[in-house]
């Protein structure tokens, strides 16, 4: 197909093919940019969307090797930890009386920490503070805990939801062909595992969000595979809220890279996800790994959220990441409107709460 007829396609907003979206990185980025701001500002106008998070990392004991990692205890990170559930709620309670609405629980796949310390501190968050979402257990943590304890994928799903999690982030997700996902991080939940633990989430009547890790050792076809896999999904429950592309940081693990995406290569990327996800409503730069500048630029090319404050990031600020103390919410906003959008705090599952 030529690239007038691709152009022409997109525009009139048809259903591409794998093939079409693989041919989709030979445009220009400013083609591509056109296109993805189009359909961005037909969904969303001026806005970009953010909210007041505070991301909680309780332990950084593994029992999985993902080579990407810097944050798990390792060899290069020999400093573990686990935080108690005094130390959870702690933070917690201070990020609420801040003004946060949102705490988003990532922790690593500890076998020491027990089945309660997990799903206790769900449950204590959700009863000291019954209006703060708790957003809390990628897909890798359950099917960690089913493994570890002897439980199916359902009852660890409604585990959750009795002990206050009200929905999932999209950790875990990395690149889901077979062969990349073998080479980087073998052993983890697998990609079809992945997809039906969101799927029973969902059935349930939960939202979550899907992440996509690259910039590493995949290639752009594998971006395009992933992304294909979850809009059928997509079809089948709509139960995503957000696609997240994550930036690959490249320091203090264990994957050697050759090469790493240039600007261009992941302002393609974002505006490809924003074309070829026709079904899932918001795509997200998160500026922690696409940094606050390209994050901001990312706006321009089909982003329409940028996450949230954060307060305190641990997982990708091991690696290189310069996000280890969040964003403060007026140069947030203030960055947003200096960029030319109009920056609209969220809660967690995209209801509009307050326009600057
Ligand atoms: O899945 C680990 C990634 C993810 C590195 O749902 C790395 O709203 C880059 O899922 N370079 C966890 N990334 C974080 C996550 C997330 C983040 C923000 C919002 C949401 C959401 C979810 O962190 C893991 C993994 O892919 N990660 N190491 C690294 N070196």
């Amino acid at each position: 197909m030529s690239k007038n007829r691709l152009i022409e396609k997109v525009k009139s907003g048809e259903r591409l093919s794998r093939e079409e979206g693989e041919a989709l990185y030979d445009l220009d980025l400013y083609a591509l940019g056109e296109l993805a701001d189009r359909i961005r500002r037909e969904k969303y106008g001026n806005k970009s969307y953010f909210n007041t998070n505070r991301h909680i990392n309780p332990t950084n004991v593994c029992k999985d090797v993902c080579k990407f990692c810097a944050y798990s205890a390792s060899r290069k990170n020999p400093n573990q930890y686990t935080m108690s559930h005094e130390e959870i709620l702690k933070i917690a309670e201070n990020s609420y009386a801040q003004g946060a609405k949102e705490v988003h629980i990532v922790s690593a796949h500890n076998p020491q920490a027990g089945l309660e310390w997990y799903m206790g501190a769900f449950r204590k968050i959700k009863a000291a503070y019954p209006d703060l979402h708790v957003k809390a257990l990628t897909a890798a943590e359950v099917d960690f805990l089913a493994r570890e304890y002897g439980m199916s994928y359902d009852e660890v799903l409604d585990m959750m939801i009795e002990n206050g999690v009200d929905s999932m982030p999209g950790g875990g997700a990395e690149i889901f062909d077979e062969a990349v996902r073998d080479f980087i991080c073998k052993g983890k939940v697998t990609s079809d595992q992945w997809l039906d633990i969101h799927r029973k989430w969902h059935q349930r009547g939960r939202m979550s969000n899907v992440t996509m890790l690259f910039g590493h050792v995949e290639e752009r076809r594998h971006r395009i595979d992933h992304m294909l896999r979850l809009r059928d999904l997509q079809d089948e429950t709509g139960g995503f809220n957000a696609f997240i592309p994550l930036v690959y940081q490249r320091d203090n693990n264990f994957l050697k890279v050759k090469e790493y995406p240039t600007g261009q290569e992941i302002l393609k990327t974002y505006a490809i996800s924003r074309i070829l996800l026709d079904n899932i409503p918001h795509l997200k730069a998160y500026w922690v790994t696409a940094s606050i500048g390209l994050a901001l630029i990312a706006q321009e090319f089909g982003a329409d959220d940028l996450d949230g404050t954060i307060e305190k990031e641990s997982i990708q600020s091991a690696a290189g990441a310069v996000s280890s103390h969040g964003m403060d919410l007026d140069e947030f906003v203030g960055l947003i409107k200096n960029s030319g959008f109009e920056p609209v705090e969220r809660d967690s599952l995209y209801h509009e709460l307050k326009a600057y």
